[in-house]
């Protein structure tokens, strides 16, 4: 299908829903299990064919791939890693879930990273629930690696969690999260992005929901005493820097590539608890922040302190310093700035528009010499939903359209000009994505390194793409080429478990994980100190010790054997098994799996790992390796022998 028809298709589909695209969306996805799956055309066939030349993108078996990718799973609460152009899935990096195979949740070491960055409210009610002071539960959207001069600088990832208030952070060297914090009196990080400029420094968190502050049950009817939060974390120390009180709901942010602005799509301006109410204005905003007035503001003392954080008013009644106001047509979503450091587009989700912001024109802006809308330099249509860009570094954009299942390939020049008047069209190509696309991802694409080989779109529905495999379905993760001026070609369809909102692509020179663990390591250092503690070495100690009411058994692992065949301990114990794995070979993990006792952990080669539990079955409970790791993989295994209280 040549393109000039893939783009008629979507004008079709247009005049079908109609003009209104807040219509179609609020219709609920009607369209996207009706009336899509009638234009569920493939751009495959006829391709032109320049396109079908090089099929340089797959990567045969045993090669390597040229990016990461970094996944978000959504409701998962995991990571993932990705081989890109393959989309073979390499790992998945637990981070707000628990996690059968690696003991994520249920080790010392991974409860400890769980639990320290909570607030004291939330472990009491945790620890309340039963649930061991550990949220069951994470919903992570957004994956942004650490930045240093506009680029990817390979040292760590930082996600949100939308539905625990949590940012975790991943060390790029072992692909483990070190650090999860709890971000107090905001509710719900949607939008996440790290500081581009000088270094990663701040990494901008948005509150999504609005609620009471204090939310201490005393008011909950006066919506006009909730407040939505605007967060900075200082990603370094995984600490609250500020937060900024703003009006309206944060959806999605991004930052400039001067280390000075950061800016958020921002719906609800009516504040409506309703979906009525909260579409009912025309318009709502992109709120930008001046990060160097609100550290001004600090200084001078213009803060609120509020649970140990530094709280300003950015509302916009306030006519604050801080923030600043941009109209936007009703329930904006993306926000994603541009490799050439100045355009900023913001994707217009019930509008078919993206508005294009120039970040040139905010100092005039915050100095209030032009109109807010006066940073506006284009605001190409682009077709039904729009909801993330991505970039080539080319000058060209690529925009998810929702409703009308499709990926735009637009010139932001064009579109400059064409607001200004000329008789242009910005829109290069359409192609069809199957089906209803979310986020979208270039290679290098949100930094100034944007090489526009690759592009993925992550769509919401897979519907018929693959063998039906029940009423629910897979995510389908879309590989197009985009390289050089040819017209865009989609090469593979990568089935996913929920959800991918998010993904980046990094080059892979920039990602320089480690092979085996450094066993200075400071995730299990404390675990280390506290085997020194009892006057055991960890790597060859082999000894049960019982101190302060509680009992240690201290052991080393090398394939194919455990250092200790058994051990016995008395029921009730409150027992920790601390095992070193003193293999010094690349991909030779081992696990411990204490049957019938709900327990297991990874321990990877030079790690130590730990678990904690009450001996509370008599008799005797085989542990065991499940980890694959040897021939003799099944004899690793060793005996827990429980004695009866009374025996
Ligand atoms: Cu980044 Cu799904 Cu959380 Cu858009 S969001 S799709
Ligand atoms: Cu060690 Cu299997």
């Amino acid at each position: 299908m040549k393109k000039t028809e893939t783009a008629q298709k979507g004008m079709s589909r247009r005049a079908l829903f109609g003009s209104s695209a807040k219509g179609a969306f609020l219709a609920g996805l009607a369209t996207a299990a009706g009336p899509a799956a009638l234009f569920a055309g493939s751009t495959g066939g006829s391709k032109p064919a320049a396109a079908q030349e090089s099929e340089d993108y797959i990567i045969h078996p045993g090669q390597l791939d040229e990016y990461y990718g970094f996944w978000s799973s959504g409701q998962c609460g995991e990571m993932r890693i990705f081989g890109v152009p393959s989309m073979r899935e390499l790992m998945r990096i637990p981070c707000f879930n628990i996690d059968s195979a690696t003991g994520w949740g249920v080790t010392e070491e991974s409860r400890r990273i769980l639990t320290e960055g909570l607030l004291p409210e939330t472990k009491e009610f945790l620890d309340k629930k039963g649930f061991k002071g550990i949220y069951p539960n994470g919903d992570l959207h957004h994956p942004h690696m650490s930045f240093t001069d506009g680029t990817y600088d390979g040292r760590y990832i930082w996600a949100n969690d939308k539905a625990n208030t949590r940012v975790v952070r991943v060390r790029c060297d072992v692909m483990k999260p070190d650090k999860i914090i709890e971000i107090p009196n905001a509710h719900d990080i949607h939008g996440m992005r790290p500081q581009k400029f000088p270094k990663t420094g701040y990494v901008f968190c948005n509150g999504e929901h609005e609620a009471p502050l204090p939310n201490d049950g005393k008011n909950m009817e006066d919506i006009s005493t909730y407040r939505t939060i605007f967060t900075a974390v200082d990603g370094e120390a995984m600490e609250v820097a500020w937060q900024v009180i703003v009006d309206g709901n944060l959806d999605n942010v991004d930052c400039d590539y001067q280390g000075r602005y950061a800016f958020s799509t921002c719906y609800n301006s009516e504040m409506g608890m309703t979906l009525t109410d909260m579409t009912a204005a025309e318009q709502d905003w992109v709120v930008i922040f001046d990060t160097k007035a609100i550290e001004e503001g600090i200084k001078a003392g213009d803060f609120t302190e509020m649970r140990g954080v530094k709280v300003l008013d950015g509302r916009k009644a306030a006519n604050s310093k801080y923030t600043r106001y941009v109209p936007i047509s009703t329930s904006p979503h993306g926000i994603n700035t541009a490799p050439d450091g100045i355009h900023v587009c913001v994707n217009g989700k019930l509008s078919p528009t993206v508005t294009v912001l120039d970040v040139r024109r905010f100092p005039d802006l915050f100095a209030d010499k032009i109109e807010p809308r006066g940073v506006v330099v284009a605001e190409p249509e682009l077709g039904l939903g729009p909801l993330h860009t991505a970039f080539d570094g080319r000058g060209n954009a690529y925009t998810t359209v929702f409703i009308d299942s499709q990926a735009v390939k637009w010139n932001i020049e064009k579109a400059i000009q064409k607001f200004n008047g000329q008789d242009v069209d910005p829109i290069i190509e359409k192609i069809d994505v199957h089906y209803q696309p979310g986020h979208n991802h270039t290679t290098m694409g949100e930094t100034k390194e944007a090489d526009g080989n690759y592009l993925v779109s992550l769509n919401k529905f897979s519907k018929d793409r693959f063998l039906n495999v029940g009423p629910l379905k897979p995510e389908n993760d879309q590989l197009i080429d985009i390289r050089g001026d040819r017209p865009m070609k989609i090469v593979h369809d990568g089935p996913t478990y929920a959800e991918p909102h998010d993904c980046i692509l990094v080059r892979a020179d920039v990602v320089n994980p480690r092979r085996t663990w450094d066993r200075a390591d400071s995730i299990f250092a404390p675990t280390v100190e506290l085997v020194r503690s009892l006057g055991l070495d960890p790597e060859t100690a082999s000894d049960v010790i019982r101190k302060d009411g509680r009992v240690y058994v201290v052991m080393h692992s090398f394939a194919p054997q455990f250092s200790m065949e058994k051990f016995t301990v008395k029921q009730g114990e409150d027992v920790t098994v601390i095992i070193t794995n003193i293999d010094d070979v690349d991909d030779l993990t081992h696990g411990w799996t204490l049957a019938n006792y709900g327990l297991a952990m990874e321990i990877g080669p030079q790690a130590t790992a730990s678990v904690r539990f009450t001996a509370d079955r008599p008799g005797v409970h085989w542990y065991y390796c499940q980890w694959f790791c040897h021939a003799l993989h099944m004899e690793m295994r060793g005996r827990m022998l429980v004695e009866p209280v009374g025996a």
